[in-house]
C-alpha cells in the first residue's frame, strides 16, 4: 500500500467530521443570514419589513377569488400562494363570495355583473394581452379587480400587482390600465445545441437537449415566470448562426417539450433556422427559395412544427452574413427568401423574423451603410408575416451608436428592434452597466420620417406608419449560472428590456427604482444611490472603451478587452482601424459627403444635424467625422486632450462606484454585497486597461502628450499589445 492511500486514520476521520460540521454551520449561518444568491431574480417575495404597510394591505385582502380553469389560472393561483406566503408571512384564504375585501382575479367575460359594469368601458380599451387593476365598490366592500380579455392578459396584471405589494405602493384606491404597445416581444437566445453560447457569459444554455423531453428541468419553470412577470411573450431558442438539426424530428420533439412548459405563461417558442437546412439535413441539392422543392420541404416542414407545436412563433433567419447560406446564394433577394419562409408558416399564422444584420466582405462600401442598400429597395416587397429585424444601430451592438438608418426608411415594412442584452461589447458580465439608458436613447430617437416626433419606438411599434405587426428583440444573457445573468447588475437589462417592450413609454430611471426595489432595497437612500450609480455607468463604460463616437476598437474574435490596432485580417471590416482611422492628422471615419456619405441614408433634419460640426453632439463626433487631433471641442479642449480626458473620467467613475460600493454593506444582502463587491474590482482593472491600451495607441498617432493632471499609464503599449487570452468567452 503506497503512503498515499493510507487507511483513514482516527486523526483524518475527525478531521473529516470537522469538516461536514464546519459545512452545515456554514449552510445554516447563509440560512439565517438570508443569503439570497440571485436565482429568484426580481421575484423575491421577501415578507413586507414595513408593519404599516402590511397592515393595510392585509385589511384590503384578506381573502382571494381567481375564477378560471386553464392551466395560466392555475400558475396564477400559485404565484399567488407564493406570493402571499412571502409577502404577507401567511396564505390569503380563497372564497367565492364578496362579502369582504378580497382580491377577485377573472378574465372580463366571467367577472360578476355588479363589477361587469364598472370595469367594461376600460376593458374594451384593452388589446388582448392588457389588463386592468380597478378598485371597486360592492356593498361597501372594497374589492380589488384584475381583469383582461384573456388568460395571459390575466397573468401579466397579476405579475403587475404582485410587483405593486413588493415595492410597497398604496393599493388603495387602484386604477391602472395597461396594454402592451409592441406585439411580439422575444428573447433571442444564442445557444447552440452543445450548450455552449454564443456571446454568452453566464455559464451554459438553459436547455438541457440531451434530457429533453422527458425531463422539464425546474428552472424552465422559473425562466418562463421571470419573463411572464415582465412581459415578455416569445422566445427565440437557438443561436442565429443556427445549426439545421433543429428542425430535425428528434428536436422538435424537445422544442415541443418546452413549449408545453412555457405556453400557459403566454409565451411562444421560436426557432432560427439555417438556410440551407433543406441540403443539410432534407436531403436536397439546393435551398434556392424559387425551387419547388425547397418550397414544399419548407411547407411539410412547418405542417410537422405546428402538429407538434401548434401555437409555434415562426422563425428567425440570419442569412447571407457572416458566411451564413442565404437566397443570395442563387442571386435571389432577402424579400425572395423571407417570403418563401413566410408562405410556409402562413397558414398557421406564423412569421418570419429576417434580420438585416447583413454585410459582405467584398463589398466595398461603408459597412454601416450596407443592410440599409440592401433592404430599402425592398421595402413593400414582403409578405404581410414577415417582419425584418434591425439592430439598434448600423453597425452592432457598440456601446454607443447613432440609430440605425433603416429605422423610418421602409414604411411598409415592419421593423423589429433587435437590442442586445448580453453584454458581447460591454464588458461581458463583469462590467456593471445598466442598459436601460442605451434602449431609451434609441427607442427615444427621432428619424423625423413623418416630422417631428417620428421616433424609433414609434417606427417599431407600427404606429408610425400603420404596420399591422411589430416586434421587438433582445439577445438574451441568461445562462445556467446561479443567478442567471453573471452578474446580478445584468438582471437589471433582462428586466428593463421587458419593461420596456412592453411600454416604450417608461423611464429608465423609475424602471431602475423599481428594480432596485424588487432585487436590493427598500431604504430610500440605498435606492437612490444605486439608481444614480446605475443610470451613470453606460456613459461611463462608453468613455473608457470608446468615447466620442469610437466604435468596434475591442479584441479580435473574442471582442475582451481594447485592441485598437487590429489591422491587416482576412475581412477589413473586423479590424478596428477601418473604424477609426486614426492618422498623424487625426482621427474618425468620415461618413458625412465627403466620405461614405452613410449620413445621406437619414432623413433631412438628422443628415443635417450629424454633418455639421456645431450641430453633431460629441457623442456621435468621431462616427460621423474625420477630424484634427487639435480640432477645437465645444468645452474648449483640443480633441486629443478631450479623447484623454474621456479615457480617465471614465476608468475615475468605475473607481468611485467601486468605492461607494463599499457604503452598502450591512444595507444589503451579505451575498449579493459580497459579489458585486468581487466584481467592481475587475471592472476597475479592466477599464484601466482600456483606458492605457486606447490612449497609449492614439498616441503613437496623434504624438501630443497625455495632459499634465493626467496619471500616466504604467505599463507601455507593446505590454498590451502582447497580451493574449486564448479561451476568453465568444
Ligand atoms: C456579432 C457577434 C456574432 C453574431 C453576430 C450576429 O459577434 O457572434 O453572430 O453579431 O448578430 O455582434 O449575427
Amino acid at each position: 500500500m503506497s503512503g498515499i492511500e493510507r487507511p483513514m486514520t482516527i486523526d483524518n476521520r475527525e478531521m473529516k467530521i470537522s469538516f461536514i460540521l464546519f459545512f452545515i454551520f456554514i449552510l445554516v449561518l447563509n440560512k439565517s443570514s438570508n443569503a439570497d444568491d440571485g436565482y429568484r431574480l426580481w421575484l423575491k417575495y421577501d415578507k413586507i419589513a414595513d408593519a404599516e404597510v402590511l397592515n393595510s394591505y392585509k385589511k384590503l385582502i384578506t381573502s382571494q377569488i381567481v375564477i378560471g380553469e386553464s392551466a395560466t389560472s392555475q400558475i396564477i393561483k400559485n404565484e399567488l400562494s407564493l406570493a402571499f406566503q412571502g409577502l404577507f408571512g401567511e396564505t390569503v384564504p380563497e372564497r367565492n363570495t364578496l362579502n369582504e375585501n378580497a382580491l377577485i382575479i377573472a378574465c372580463h367575460s366571467d367577472l360578476p355583473p355588479g363589477i361587469l359594469g364598472q370595469t367594461r368601458r376600460q376593458v374594451s380599451e384593452l388589446n388582448d394581452e392588457g389588463f386592468l387593476i380597478k378598485t371597486v365598490c360592492i356593498k361597501k366592500n372594497s374589492l380589488i379587480v384584475i381583469t383582461a380579455k384573456t388568460h395571459a392578459g390575466l397573468l401579466y396584471g397579476v405579475f403587475k400587482f404582485v410587483s405593486l405589494l413588493q415595492t410597497y405602493q398604496d393599493i388603495t384606491r387602484l386604477n391602472f390600465v395597461s396594454s402592451p404597445k409592441i406585439q411580439i416581444r422575444v428573447l433571442n437566445h444564442w445557444d447552440n445545441l452543445d450548450r455552449t453560447i454564443e456571446r454568452g457569459y453566464a455559464g451554459f444554455s438553459l436547455w438541457d437537449w440531451q434530457k429533453l423531453p422527458d425531463y422539464i428541468h425546474p428552472y424552465y419553470i422559473d425562466y418562463a415566470r421571470a419573463n411572464a412577470s415582465i412581459g415578455i411573450n416569445g422566445t427565440v431558442l437557438n443561436n442565429v448562426n443556427a445549426n439545421a438539426h433543429i428542425l430535425t424530428p428528434l428536436y422538435l420533439k424537445k422544442v415541443a417539450a418546452l413549449a408545453d412548459v412555457f405556453r400557459p405563461y403566454g409565451i411562444k417558442v421560436y426557432l432560427s433556422i439555417r438556410f440551407s437546412a433543406p441540403i443539410d439535413i432534407g436531403g436536397l441539392k439546393v435551398s434556392d427559395p424559387q425551387d419547388k422543392d425547397v418550397q414544399n420541404w419548407w411547407k411539410d416542414k412547418a405542417r410537422e412544427i405546428y402538429d407538434l407545436i401548434p401555437d409555434f412563433g415562426g422563425f428567425l433567419v440570419k442569412a447571407n452574413s457572416e458566411g451564413q447560406p442565404g437566397p443570395g446564394d442563387y442571386g435571389r433577394t432577402h424579400a425572395d427568401g423571407a417570403n418563401m419562409l413566410a408562405d410556409a408558416l402562413k397558414p398557421y399564422g406564423g412569421v418570419v423574423m429576417w434580420r438585416a444584420f447583413v454585410y459582405d466582405a467584398n463589398n466595398k462600401e461603408d459597412r454601416a451603410k450596407q443592410a440599409y442598400n440592401e433592404f430599402k429597395p425592398l421595402d413593400g416587397k414582403f409578405s404581410d408575416n414577415v417582419l425584418v429585424q434591425v439592430k439598434n444601430g448600423p453597425v452592432d451592438f457598440q456601446p454607443r451608436e447613432p440609430f440605425h438608418p433603416l429605422f423610418g426608411a421602409t414604411p411598409k415594412t415592419p421593423l423589429m428592434m433587435e437590442f442586445q442584452i448580453t453584454q458581447e461589447y460591454l464588458g461581458f458580465s463583469t462590467h456593471l452597466v445598466y442598459l436601460g439608458t442605451l434602449f431609451e436613447e434609441v427607442l427615444d430617437s427621432d428619424t423625423y420620417a413623418r416630422g417631428d416626433g417620428s421616433t424609433v419606438a414609434r417606427v417599431i411599434d407600427g404606429s408610425l406608419f400603420g404596420n399591422k405587426i411589430s416586434g421587438i428583440a433582445g439577445v438574451a444573457n441568461t445562462g445556467t449560472d446561479r443567478n442567471w445573468t453573471g452578474h446580478i447588475f445584468a438582471q437589471a437589462n433582462w428586466f428593463a428590456f421587458g419593461r420596456l417592450a412592453w411600454d416604450h413609454d417608461l423611464s429608465t430611471e423609475d424602471i431602475a427604482t423599481e428594480w432596485i426595489q424588487l432585487s436590493l432595497s427598500h431604504n430610500k437612500e440605498v435606492v437612490s444611490a444605486i439608481k444614480n450609480m446605475m443610470l451613470s455607468s453606460r456613459e461611463n463604460t462608453v468613455n473608457y472603451m470608446t468615447p466620442l463616437g469610437l466604435h468596434h476598437i475591442m479584441g479580435w474574435d473574442h471582442h475582451y478587452g481594447p485592441a485598437p490596432w487590429i489591422k491587416d485580417k482576412q475581412r477589413d471590416d473586423w479590424t478596428s482601424v477601418y473604424y477609426h482611422r486614426a492618422d498623424k492628422q487625426g482621427i474618425g471615419f468620415d461618413r458625412t459627403e465627403s466620405g461614405s456619405d452613410e449620413i445621406g441614408q437619414y432623413a433631412k433634419s438628422v443628415r443635417e444635424r450629424f454633418a455639421s460640426l456645431d450641430s453633431c453632439p460629441d457623442e456621435y463626433l468621431l462616427w460621423f467625422h474625420h477630424l484634427d487631433w487639435n480640432y477645437k471641442m465645444r468645452s474648449g479642449r483640443i480633441l486629443w486632450d478631450e479623447l484623454c480626458y474621456r479615457y480617465y473620467d471614465g476608468a475615475k467613475k468605475v473607481s468611485e462606484m467601486k468605492d461607494d460600493w463599499k457604503n452598502f454593506q450591512g444595507r444589503i444582502d451579505a451575498e449579493i454585497f459580497n459579489h458585486v463587491q468581487q466584481m467592481l474590482p475587475i471592472q476597475e482593472k479592466e477599464a484601466i486597461w482600456w483606458r492605457n491600451a486606447c490612449v497609449l495607441y492614439f498616441q503613437t498617432f496623434s504624438g501630443f502628450p497625455i495632459p499634465e493632471d493626467l496619471e500616466k499609464p504604467d505599463k507601455t503599449l507593446e505590454y498590451y499589445q502582447d497580451l493574449s487570452f486564448p479561451f476568453a468567452p465568444k
